[in-house]
């Protein structure tokens, strides 16, 4: 099992800094989720600088214990995790990199471990959702931001921008839209009607004003019927947060949530069958304090505790046990 390297007598901020303590290993075997950063900011519409982000979350995530109280579940002993580097990506070149970041996830995937992507704008959500269809076929998206990134670029030269990326996903395959949801949209759009053409794509699209007339309760029970057993994909960029909590990002859209809100939306989506994770557009030169990679890097722990759930709840053992073939457990 790899497991986060937490001792007694060893601080948590001494070290080289990976995410959560876990060992900086590129292996596929015997794991069960890799955090993977992806510094890439080329398809931003407005302030650079995410390409900083994973760096920023893995600093902030050193007090980060692998126990949920909350879930009472101690993931390092359901979980296999690793902190697997960051891919290699070309800086300026959105397509080339799209085609390398798809060519290494590629993988990861097919050895079925779940990856847990730091980003990045929101535009490498492409790349990551080309590599899940090859091993799952069309994925329901599970989608939480202020903005539904469904936009069409009138400028082929910018036609892979982060405003764009689940359009292009749905034409692509990649996504299951019928079974897909997203929520927290806020943002301005081109138009008054915006929305309406995520909703022709097929999405179910909350906005802020829709999510806060349910209960937290009501909103992960309509996202789980909406996704039922199928294989989910979790996009979270961090501007669902509201920029008093999350100040460090591109796009901020004021009239958002907590983060509080957030950790308790996402604890209520256990149970879901989890393939993939990204958490995308935090930007380190727009937080002064460090709060927004600290919020990013406690999202990331809560998607990891719901891969724990789902194992205790299925009873699955952990790719990480070495068990003895006929050994009855
Ligand atoms: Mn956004």
């Amino acid at each position: 099992m790899y497991r986060p390297q937490i001792e007694m007598g060893k601080p948590l901020y001494s070290g080289i800094h990976t995410f959560m303590h876990l060992p900086h290993v590129q292996t596929l075997e015997k794991v069960d989720y890799a955090v993977i950063g992806v510094p890439f900011d080329t398809g931003v519409s407005y302030a650079i600088g995410a390409r900083f982000g994973p760096s920023s979350i893995r600093t902030m995530s050193q007090r980060i214990r692998p126990i949920s109280p909350v879930h009472k579940i101690d993931t390092s002993e359901y979980l296999s995790g690793i902190d697997y580097g960051d891919l290699r990506v070309y800086p300026g070149y959105i397509e080339q990199s799209y085609k390398i970041i798809e060519e290494q996830l590629t993988p990861v995937f097919e050895a079925g471990i779940v990856p847990i992507m730091l980003g990045g704008d929101h535009s490498i959500s492409l790349p990551h959702l080309r590599a899940a269809a090859k091993k799952y076929g069309p994925v329901c998206l599970v989608h939480f931001d202020s903005h539904s990134d469904t936009g069409r670029a009138q400028d082929p030269a910018r036609m892979w921008s982060h405003g764009c990326v689940f359009s292009y996903a749905v034409d692509e395959g990649l996504i299951d839209a019928e079974h897909s949801i997203q929520m927290g949209m806020r943002g301005s759009t081109f138009k008054p009607n915006g929305l309406d053409e995520a909703r022709a794509m097929g999405f179910e699209v909350l906005t802020t004003d829709d999510v806060r007339e349910l209960t937290i309760e009501e909103l992960c029970a309509k996202v789980k019927s909406k996704v039922g057993d199928r294989p989910v994909f979790l996009t979270f960029d961090i501007d669902f947060l509201d920029p008093t909590y999350a100040p460090g990002t591109g796009t901020p859209e004021v009239g958002g949530f907590t983060t509080y809100e957030a950790q308790r939306m996402l604890r209520g989506l256990a149970g879901i069958n989890f393939i993939g994770f990204d958490l995308v557009e935090v930007l380190p030169d727009r937080d002064p304090s460090h709060i927004t990679a600290l919020h990013a890097a406690n999202i990331a722990f809560e998607f990891v505790c719901l891969l724990a759930v789902k194992r205790r709840m299925d009873g699955t053992p952990s790719k990480g046990l070495a068990v003895p073939a006929g050994t009855i457990r």
